[in-house]
C-alpha cells in the first residue's frame, strides 16, 4: 500500500506540476482557435459568375445569379469532411457584398437571386448553426468598386460594413483581411490606378478595436496578425521550422517581403501562429475548366502533413460553383481526405508502451489523452532522450508530438529515431514542434523508438505523443 502511495505521489509530481510560462504565450481566443485545426474557406461571389479571380469592380449586380444556391449543402458537406468552420468571402476585391449592406447598392439586394431579398451571410449563419460549425468572415480591405477608395471616407465605409457583419450574424470565430490592396480598378467609374500606403492608410489599430468590442472571441487574421498570421504561400506548405513567436510590430498587412518571416522568429515578441490557406483547385474561385483539376487525395494528404503537421492550421478553400453548390468532384475529395484522417488517427499505437526518460520509467497516460492541458516535463542534465518500447512489434509510418504551447513554444531542436534490425535509424533531425508535429516515414515494423530533445528554451513540456499506421 505504502509503495502504491509513493508511486501515485511520484506520478502526480512528475507531470503537470506548475511551470513558469516562456513568453509569449497564446491568448484564450487563440487557444480555442488553435484546437480547431482544420476549417473551410469558401470563395463564392461575383467572380464565380464572371469566371475571374479578381473582378475589376465594374460588374453589374445582375450578374450574380446562382440557380440552386444551398448553404445547407455547403455546411453538410463541410461537416461530413471533418472541418470545424467556414470562412466566407463576404466581400472580395471587386466590392460586391453578399449581404444587403445599408452602405452600398453594390450587393445581393440588386441581384436576381431571391429577387434581391436574399442575404447569403444570414443563410450561411443558419446553416452553420444547424451543422454546428463556426462562421468566419473575409472582408477585403481593397475595394475596386468603391468611388472613394483611397480616401478617409472609404475607411468609414469599410468599418461600417465590418460593423454590420460583426453585429448581425451571431458569433464570428475569425475575421480575415487579405494583404492584396491598391491598384487599378473601376472606382465608381474613375477607372484608374489608386495606390495606398499599406502601413498607414487603413489605421488598423482602430479597426481592431471595433472587432474586439463587437466580437471579443474572434481571432483576427492578416499577414501581421493580430492573432493569426499568413503562412507565407498559397501552396499549402508551412515551413519546417515554424515558431509561433514573431516580432509583430515589424510586420504589416500586404508587406512585399512577408514570406521571409514565414518561419516566425525564435525570440519574437508576440505569439501569432500561422494559418495555411490553399485551394482544393488551382483557382480560389470556381472555373468550369478546372472541374478535373481538383487536387488528388495524395496531394491533400501531403498538404495535411505539411500544415497541421507543422504547427499550423489548415484553411482549405472550396470554390462553390455557379449553381451555388459545392461541386461533386470537390465534395468527393473532401470526404476521402476525412476518411483518411479518421482511419489514420483513430488508433494510437503508442498507448500501451513503456516510456523511459533519464533511464527512469515514466507514465505515458497524460501524453496520449488528447488533452493539450496535460503534459509531462522532460528535463534532465544527463540524458534528454525519450525512449519508448511498444508492447508488441507494430507496422507504423506516422509519429506525432505536441508541446504544451499554453506555456510557450520551447523545443528548438530534436532527433527522431526508430530501431530497425537492432540499429537506430534517424528518421528526422528537426527544429520546432509547437502545437503539433507530424512525421511521416516509410511503413516499418518496429518495437522501439526514441525522441531526443537536443535543445529547448526551457523545460520541454510534451503534451501529446502518437504513433500510427496511415490508411493510405
Ligand atoms: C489572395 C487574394 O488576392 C485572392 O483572391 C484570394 O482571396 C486569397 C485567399 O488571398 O491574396
Amino acid at each position: 500500500m505504502k509503495n502504491i502511495l509513493i508511486l501515485i505521489v511520484l506520478i502526480l509530481y512528475s507531470c503537470n506540476h506548475s511551470y513558469k510560462p516562456v513568453d509569449p504565450v497564446p491568448t484564450e481566443r487563440q487557444k480555442i482557435w488553435q484546437e480547431m485545426e482544420y476549417y473551410a474557406f469558401i470563395h463564392f461571389n461575383m467572380n464565380t459568375f464572371t469566371n475571374m479571380e479578381w473582378g475589376y469592380g465594374d460588374e453589374s449586380p445582375s450578374t450574380f445569379s446562382p440557380s440552386e444556391l444551398d448553404t445547407d449543402q455547403w455546411a453538410r458537406t463541410i461537416k461530413e469532411s471533418g472541418m470545424k468552420g467556414i470562412i466566407i468571402t463576404a466581400k472580395h476585391h471587386d466590392g460586391f457584398s453578399l449581404w444587403p449592406s445599408k452602405f452600398t447598392d453594390h450587393s445581393v439586394k440588386n441581384s436576381p437571386w431571391k429577387n434581391g431579398k436574399g442575404d447569403l451571410i444570414k443563410d450561411l449563419e443558419k446553416s452553420c448553426n444547424k451543422y454546428n460549425l463556426k462562421l468566419g468572415i473575409y472582408l477585403s480591405p481593397w475595394d475596386r468598386n468603391h468611388p472613394e477608395y483611397g480616401t478617409q471616407n472609404y475607411i468609414t465605409y469599410f468599418r461600417n460594413q465590418l460593423t454590420e457583419l460583426l453585429t448581425n450574424y451571431g458569433e464570428i470565430f475569425e475575421v480575415w483581411f487579405d494583404g492584396a490592396n491598391g491598384g487599378s480598378g473601376y472606382y465608381g467609374g474613375a477607372n484608374e490606378v489608386r495606390k495606398v500606403d499599406k502601413k498607414t492608410y487603413y489605421d488598423w489599430p482602430n479597426t481592431h478595436k471595433i472587432i474586439r468590442k463587437l466580437q471579443p472571441n474572434a481571432v483576427i487574421f492578416s499577414d501581421a496578425g493580430l492573432d493569426v498570421r499568413w503562412v507565407g504561400n498559397e501552396k499549402g506548405y508551412a515551413s519546417k521550422t515554424t515558431w509561433s513567436n514573431i516580432y509583430r510590430d515589424s510586420l504589416y498587412g500586404g508587406m512585399p517581403d512577408y514570406y521571409k518571416f514565414s518561419s516566425g522568429q525564435e525570440f519574437g515578441t508576440h505569439f501569432i501562429p500561422t494559418e495555411t490557406d490553399v485551394s482544393i483547385r488551382p483557382g480560389w474561385y470556381y472555373h468550369p475548366e478546372e472541374d478535373d483539376k481538383v487536387k488528388s487525395l495524395d496531394k491533400l494528404i501531403d498538404i495535411y502533413f505539411n500544415s497541421i503537421g507543422l504547427n499550423s492550421s489548415l484553411l482549405l478553400n472550396i470554390p462553390v460553383d455557379k449553381r451555388g453548390l459545392i461541386h461533386e468532384n470537390d465534395a468527393q475529395r473532401m470526404l476521402e481526405l476525412n476518411q483518411f484522417i479518421k482511419n489514420t488517427f483513430k488508433n494510437n499505437l503508442i498507448k500501451k508502451s513503456n516510456l523511459f526518460f533519464n533511464n527512469k520509467s515514466h507514465p505515458i497516460n497524460k501524453i496520449v489523452d488528447r488533452d493539450i492541458d496535460t503534459f509531462c516535463p522532460f528535463k534532465s542534465n544527463e540524458n534528454n532522450i525519450i525512449y519508448i518500447s511498444l508492447d508488441t512489434e507494430k507496422l507504423v509510418d506516422v509519429f506525432e508530438i505536441s508541446e504544451n504551447i499554453n506555456l510557450g513554444q520551447r523545443i528548438k531542436e530534436f532527433i527522431f529515431e526508430i530501431k530497425v534490425n537492432e540499429k537506430w535509424v534517424t528518421i528526422e533531425k528537426g527544429t520546432t514542434i509547437g502545437m503539433k508535429r507530424l512525421i511521416k516515414f516509410k511503413p516499418t515494423i518496429i518495437k522501439e523508438l526514441r525522441f531526443t530533445i537536443v535543445d529547448s528554451k526551457d523545460t520541454p513540456l510534451v503534451s501529446e505523443l502518437g504513433l500510427y499506421k496511415s490508411s493510405k
